[in-house]
């Protein structure tokens, strides 16, 4: 056990997550490792999920979680052949595929289907027929003047992205100035799919992990020009969308809006920020209240109870925003799985420790100067990924100057992809991009502007 290193430097430089039995030359045999250790074969049959923002569909009058997999699975099913040449680069759904999505499209339009009917036979009725034999009254008035169709929800939310990345030739701290309808449609969107990914998400990659972003719209942009926007790329971001930053609702507006469209390659884990009793304080509230109404924010809320905590990648990577926790090293990492939703953060236990603890030199558990959670050493990091069979634990949560940091011998790494943190820090924003073969590397985007000031000797908590 002592030769064991979690990560290994490649001759190129690359950083590769090393196990006993995944490595840069066992590639072919990953597939296998996955299947044995990770999918069942039951899910591993059904179709690859497409991502919906790519296919022309007709509108569906209403949109929840279950009309998002009727809609996509015949497609799935009729593009099997296309799948390598779609220009959707990001490959293979991300998350394991669910049983349900194999269900027949017989239920595309089961939701809508009382309204859409009847006018549909209304429409079908001769004119003259109507005339002479009117069924009833409104009945003529429905046929010679249908209502006008339901508005389709992921129009607007292509429409929004539009209107959000369009803010890339604005200056810095231009407002998308999104109307508040838009906000709650957005809201009400993500929260089925949200709730419908695992409270630990099983991942698999490729996939690009983001660390804070706190309101830095603008970064946040230049990021996705970076590593690629989505669904080119698959994505999982840590926490922590909202506060600090002057442009909170940018950036999950435009964080849900991908969700929305690319459910099953695009990820968003629950930070301490991702809490009312928080962001109540550090500025989303504040915002909120500026330039919507504080029933908004407390919609934004109730939409953060319902974001999962933690992700398995490959089966082994294990990411949150926080830390590990004492009940999970007692416990095992699916008691993560077992957290109900929607739920507050509490003030201890599992949850909280997940967003809130900090990894520090000092071995064992101890108290974190944050007054929440604690802090824990090398040895348990170690202890964690050697019982679980894990390599390398990822979490943000903590400003650090390059946007990324090694801790406990590589075997846990801290991405903040907040560059140039609050204006107040000289920081870099880090990506964590791991490869098909769970190869590691790092994208780093330096801070737009140096800040000679303020460096990191203060410390800085996301
Ligand atoms: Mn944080």
């Amino acid at each position: 056990m002592s030769s064991f290193l979690p990560l290994n430097v490649d001759s190129n430089g690359k950083i590769v997550v090393a196990s006993n039995n995944i490595n840069s030359h066992q590639s072919a045999s990953l597939d296998t490792d996955y299947e044995n250790n990770n999918i069942d074969s039951e899910e591993n049959n059904v179709p690859i999920h497409q991502p919906i923002g790519n296919v022309p569909l007709a509108p569906p009058s209403s949109l929840d979680s279950t009309d998002v997999d009727s809609y996509t699975t015949p497609i799935s099913n009729n593009n099997n052949n296309n799948n390598n040449n779609n220009n959707n680069n990001a490959s293979n759904p991300v998350e394991k595929s669910k049983s349900k999505l194999s269900r027949p499209s017989t239920t595309i339009t089961s939701s809508a289907s009382t309204t859409q009917t009847s006018n549909n036979d209304m429409m079908d009725l001769d004119p003259p027929t109507l005339k002479t034999t009117p069924l009833i009254p409104t009945g003529i008035n429905s046929a010679l003047h249908p209502p006008p169709p339901a508005p389709d929800p992921l129009h607007l939310v292509r429409t929004s992205i539009t209107q959000l990345l369009s803010l890339r030739s604005h200056p810095p701290g231009t407002s998308a100035n999104l109307p508040p309808s838009t906000l709650t449609t957005l809201i009400d969107l993500a929260r089925p799919l949200l709730l419908s990914d695992k409270m630990c998400l099983n991942l698999l990659p490729p996939i690009k992990i983001l660390g804070d972003i706190h309101g830095q719209y603008t970064d946040l942009l230049r990021l996705f020009e970076y590593a690629s926007f989505p669904p080119n790329s698959n994505f999982l971001f840590l926490g922590d969308y909202v506060d600090r930053g002057k442009q909170s609702v940018e950036c999950i507006g435009l964080l849900l809006c991908y969700k929305i469209l690319y459910p099953k390659n695009f990820f968003l884990l629950r930070g301490n920020h991702e809490s009312a009793s928080i962001n109540r304080i550090y500025g989303f509230y504040d915002e909120i209240k500026r330039r919507y109404t504080i029933k908004i924010w407390k919609h934004f809320n109730s939409l953060f109870q319902c974001m999962p905590v933690a992700a398995r990648v490959g089966g082994r990577i294990l990411g949150m925003h926080g830390g590990l926790s004492p009940e999970i090293m007692e416990r095992g990492w699916r008691v993560i799985e077992d957290i109900p939703r929607p739920i507050d953060i509490p003030e201890s236990g599992l949850l909280c420790d997940l967003v809130w603890s900090d990894p520090s030199p000092t071995p064992g558990w101890g108290p974190n100067d944050r007054g929440v959670s604690y802090t824990f050493g090398p040895d348990i990091v170690q202890t964690f990924l050697e019982n679980h069979d894990m390599d390398l634990i990822v979490r943000a949560h903590q400003v650090v100057e390059d946007g990324y940091e090694f801790f406990g011998g590589r075997r846990l790494v801290t991405v903040f992809s907040a560059p140039s943190y609050c204006g107040e820090f000289d920081n870099a924003g880090g990506i964590l991009s791991v490869g098909e073969d769970l190869r590691c590397s790092f994208m780093i985007l330096k801070p737009s502007h140096r800040n000679k000031r303020f460096g990191l000797h203060g410390g800085g908590n996301g």
